[in-house]
């Protein structure tokens, strides 16, 4: 098994006669998420700055943001160290008419860390993209747990060690995820446009933008950790530039547009204005 740091480690052979198969990631994998660690780093400390320069009332959306690529930045260190990664095996029988059945045992890292992180920022992400259309908190917490459900389910596929489950979990997923669909796309767009025309045409641009991102991410999961038809390395690369638009320049995107609307896209109530001070 190869570890992070290139060296290689003979793992016991699983079922005798067979060679196993290790899925890893190669040194350009590794390169990789340093230099989406460094990206989140750059653009958390960004927000953070972009977050003293408004007054407080204004800062919601900007510490959300900020709070997001954090937690980017921390799970990308944890899996370009080698920390939030495991492993799954995998064991594919083939049946042969006159032979005995043989094996086919795959090992391939599970990078368990971004579900870790995707189960942190994507609610989050969410919270912005509802504050600034002005959704009901019932709304929210439905798209919220939603959304808590989808990444927890799509762990577990990744860890199953035969075939049916994994879609089973999948399925479970995708299910979650119309959900959300629905609470952005027909939900949030309505409330929105009940908001002024500014703020309802750009919710409905960073909406779409998110929509189409977010259903990215289940192709290339079906396709990388699903079916394992792409090696790791190139399922890092996809996953880090599906990761840069979700996060920094769907961040800088928000908070430069909300500066500059200033007054109109700002929140209503308790979450402006702390606790319980209205107007
Ligand atoms: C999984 C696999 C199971 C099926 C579905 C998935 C959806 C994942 C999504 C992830 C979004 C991540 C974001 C990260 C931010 O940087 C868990 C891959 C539906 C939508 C936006």
């Amino acid at each position: 098994f190869k570890k992070h740091t290139g060296e290689v480690v003979p793992l016991p052979t699983a079922v005798p006669g067979n060679t196993p198969i290790y899925q890893t990631a190669s040194a350009t994998g590794n390169r990789t998420l340093w230099v989406v660690f460094v990206i989140m780093l750059i653009s958390s400390l960004a927000f953070y700055i972009m977050a003293f320069r408004v007054p407080v009332q204004k800062r919601l959306f900007h510490i959300l943001t900020a709070f997001i690529t954090t937690f980017a930045t921390i799970s990308y260190y944890a899996m370009a160290v080698g920390d939030g990664v495991g492993k799954n095996k995998i064991t594919i029988k083939h049946t042969q008419k006159h032979f005995p059945d043989t094996y086919d045992v795959i090992y391939r890292e599970v990078y368990w860390a971004r579900y870790v992180d995707w189960s942190v920022t994507t609610p989050l992400l969410l919270l912005d993209l509802c504050f600034l259309a002005g959704v009901n908190g019932a709304s929210i917490l439905v798209a919220i747990v939603a959304d808590i459900i989808m990444i927890l389910t799509g762990l577990f596929a990744a860890f199953t060690v035969d075939e049916s489950p994994k879609w089973g979990w999948y399925a479970m997923a995708c299910i979650a995820y119309l959900v959300i669909i629905y609470q952005l796309a027909i939900n949030g767009r309505q409330t929105a446009m009940q908001k002024d025309n500014k703020t309802a045409t750009f919710f409905a641009a960073i909406g779409g933008f998110t929509l189409v991102l977010w259903t990215v991410y289940p192709i290339i999961w079906g396709i990388a950790d699903g079916s394992r038809n792409i090696n790791v390395d190139s399922e890092i690369i996809a996953y880090a530039v599906l990761d840069i638009l979700a996060k920094p320049v769907f961040g800088f995107w928000l908070l430069f547009t909300h500066d500059a609307m200033s007054n109109s896209a700002s929140i209503d109530g308790f979450w402006a204005n702390g606790l319980g001070k209205e107007g």
